[in-house]
């Protein structure tokens, strides 16, 4: 199953790992539900033309997701998923030279993402549904173990923390010697602290201003804030469709604290923040 691209893909992650540049990974939600788009993109011709989008405002990956994870959301049936998402990465893998991502739990959609040309694991649940570690190991594919405290429809209700940067590395080890253990490599691994995942507006905000502290990892760090609620608290309560602006200048402050790849609806805004943080970064490093 190794493709080269997605291996040269896969060692600039790691590289990247320890340098300024960061990547934009575009969202495409084909959930009846999901609360940015509102379920828009369910012809497939729509969500093609919304990656078509996404690639021209600078995406350099497309996250495909069919199971809402939003606090209080349901689970989708396998079968259900499988619908979702295996076609739509199929044709966008046909139409498009970028890589595809699928954010799902379920070993069975995994592996029929990548067989269907997805070059990136996207797991909320960090690999531990039972089968998700053995079919990853199977694969060649970069993996994202995003931290969430509890399950989507439960998380919010009463998260606690002994201390939040501390308890997130704790279990980002353990789930980095499940992996090991499993026969899934180290390098092939990308972590993410999981904002709004069974996390209050203090845990999050906290977490955002430490999260520099999870590059004693040495592995890439992907940060999802866009269009959350806790930019809308942040912003005195604004609707989803107020968050843009606040937004992007999360996405900013999660970048200059060391994120590596930032989870976005709003590409094109971001691609041009990020740019111009670069530009600022690129001459500190020079001067
Ligand atoms: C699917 N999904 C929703 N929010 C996310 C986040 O913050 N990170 C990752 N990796 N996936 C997410």
């Amino acid at each position: 199953m190794l493709n080269p691209r997605l291996f040269f893909w896969q060692r600039k992650m790691v590289w990247q790992a320890n340098k300024s540049s960061i990547q934009v990974m575009g969202i495409l939600n084909i959930t009846p539900d999901s609360f940015s788009d509102g379920g828009r993109f369910q012809g497939s011709e729509a969500a093609l033309r919304h990656v078509e989008q996404m690639l021209a405002e600078g995406a350099d990956i497309v996250d495909v997701g069919g199971e809402s994870t939003r606090p209080g959301s349901e689970q989708v049936p396998v079968q259900a998923e499988l619908e979702r998402v295996v076609p739509i990465i199929a044709a966008i893998r046909e139409r498009f030279d970028t890589v595809v991502s699928v954010d799902t739990s379920k070993p069975e959609v995994m592996l029929a993402a990548v067989e269907a040309g997805a070059g990136l694991v996207n797991d909320v649940c960090a690999l531990r549904e039972p089968g998700a570690l053995e079919i990853c190991a199977r694969m060649s594919v970069p993996i994202c173990l995003m931290h969430m405290q509890g399950q989507p429809r439960t998380m919010q209700r009463a998260p606690h923390y002994e201390d939040i940067v501390g308890d997130i590395s704790c279990f980002f080890s353990e789930r980095i010697v499940a992996c090991e253990q499993a026969g899934i490599a180290r390098d092939r691994l990308i972590l993410d602290p999981g904002f709004g995942f069974g996390k209050t507006l203090q845990h999050n905000v906290n977490l955002l201003s430490r999260l520099d502290e999870f590059s004693v990892f040495g592995l890439p760090i992907l940060v999802g804030v866009s269009r959350k609620s806790m930019i809308g608290a942040l912003l005195g309560g604004r609707p989803v469709d107020g968050r843009l602006h606040g937004s992007v200048a999360a996405g900013v402050i999660a970048a200059m604290k060391g994120a590596n790849i930032l989870r976005v609806h709003d590409v094109g805004a971001t691609v041009d923040a990020v740019k111009l943080m670069n530009a600022v970064m690129n001459e500190e490093q020079r001067g």
